[in-house]
């Protein structure tokens, strides 16, 4: 028996290695089962989610609203394309924009797509409304950001594994480092062509690098003086999970562009958008930008359940109560840790800093060893672990990953 149920898993490893592209290495765990903070694997072992698919499923695993509508929407109308009206899209405009208090939105489907879609609305906005001219309107990002996959995302990424031999590359990107205002300052002042400031409020992949108290109301100042727009990338850190609604929040900056994915839908179905108000989104008109799938009525009416959900269950006040809890209780073991260095973060998004460099294995193999422990979290950058559950995690469940945590990495400490 035991050994049928390693076969199951085995398998299923051993199919994506020989029919799929090697772009991932994954934690060797095969998940058929996921249910609020819980997934099970094929062979039944039940584990805690820390990743939440990366933020997505911050409405907790198949969440019965949120299935309930996208079932429900699937058996009447899937997709109509924009060549003509669905009845569900516009209800989901009205929702959303009152919702982030904007007053249009672009619906797309992945983040990168809304993230193109940012860009392609700042540089139209540069040269119709603040009067760059032609091909010359440079957009602002940050150093060791992250913000997808397509060609021009990863023109302006500084890391060599996404970036390498997929040249050439989309040029109007001027790279400063992130969480430093004089640098955004200095590019503000030399340069007059600065359509846009791309920014992560807390940068996800680099780590869960938050950046000093004051620096994104701060930058935001420094834009509006510049008249550039300030475009917050919250695929990631939107939607509850920083312990606000959105994570400019933190600091009262309304954002002239938002960019929202993810969780958007709670991670049932793939559903983005940008948020912009008339002024900027007004320079797009019918047949500069669009998707087949963008805005379908299944995106639509779940985007509204997951919305719903994050409000009536109050997932952000829960994040930032859980949040607070978390990094205390790790404090308390790290201050005696000889290989955790530190915890930081906000809300639901941490990560814990490992006393390794970049190259060392040590990450992964507390990851692997907490797979064994009953919960699932993933390294970024060799030495950081991130921690990310959905936040319909409840005060006893959260005590309970603590004490794994700190159990797995006491199993190391030597
Ligand atoms: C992968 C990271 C997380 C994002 C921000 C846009 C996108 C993302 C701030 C694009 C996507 C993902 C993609 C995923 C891994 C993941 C990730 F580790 F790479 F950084 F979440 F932390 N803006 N982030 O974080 O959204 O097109 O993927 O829907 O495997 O690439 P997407």
């Amino acid at each position: 028996m035991a050994i049928l149920e390693k076969k199951s898993s085995q398998h299923s490893i051993e199919l994506e290695d020989k029919y799929g592209a090697h772009n991932y290495h994954p934690l060797p765990v095969v998940l058929n089962k996921g249910e609020g903070v819980y997934v099970w694997d094929v062979e039944g072992k039940k584990y805690y989610d820390f990743l939440s698919a990366y933020s997505a499923v911050n409405q907790g695993h198949c969440h019965p609203k949120i299935v309930g509508a996208m079932v429900n929407q699937a058996q009447t109308l899937t997709l109509t394309s924009r060549a003509f009206y669905n009845d569900k899209l516009g209800e989901y405009e009205k929702f959303a924009t009152e919702y982030f208090g904007f007053d249009k939105i672009l619906p797309m489907n992945t983040g990168a797509e809304a993230v193109e879609t940012a860009l392609k609305l700042c540089r139209k906005w540069a040269y119709e409304k603040k009067g760059i001219p032609e091909n010359e309107a440079q957009i602002i990002v940050c150093e060791n950001n992250f913000h997808g996959r397509t060609t021009t995302i990863i023109s302006f990424s500084n890391d060599p594994v996404a970036r390498k031999n997929f040249g050439p590359y989309t040029a109007g990107f001027i790279k400063i480092e992130y969480d430093n205002l004089s640098a955004l300052e200095q590019a503000l002042e030399s340069n007059k062509n600065i359509a846009g400031f791309l920014v992560e409020p807390i940068q996800g992949e680099a780590g869960v690098y938050v950046p000093s108290e004051g620096f994104l109301a701060k930058a935001k100042a420094l834009c509006e003086k510049h008249n550039v727009l300030f475009i917050a990338d919250e695929v990631q850190t939107g939607i509850a999970r920083t312990g606000k609604l959105l994570a400019v929040d933190h600091e009262n900056v309304k954002p002239d562009i938002l960019i929202l994915g993810k969780a958007l839908s709670g991670g049932a179905y793939p559903v983005s958008g940008v948020l912009a108000n008339d002024t900027i989104m007004s320079v797009i008109k019918p047949g500069n930008h669009g998707s087949t799938f963008g805005g379908n009525p299944v995106a639509a009416v779940v985007a509204i359940a997951a919305l719903e959900v994050v409000r009536d269950e109050k997932l952000a006040e829960n994040a930032e109560e859980l949040g607070q809890l978390f990094r205390s209780e790790l404090d308390k073991y790290i201050k005696e840790s000889k290989i955790a260095n530190l915890v930081r973060g906000k809300g639901l998004l941490n990560a814990i800093v490992i006393n390794d460099d970049e190259e060392s294995e040590t990450a992964w193999n507390i990851c692997v060893a907490l797979k064994e422990n009953g919960l699932l979290a993933k390294p970024t950058h060799g030495n950081i672990i991130r921690f990310a559950p959905p936040l319909v995690m409840n005060r006893e469940q959260l005590l309970d990953c603590v004490s794994i945590i700190i159990k797995t990495i006491k199993e190391f400490e030597k």
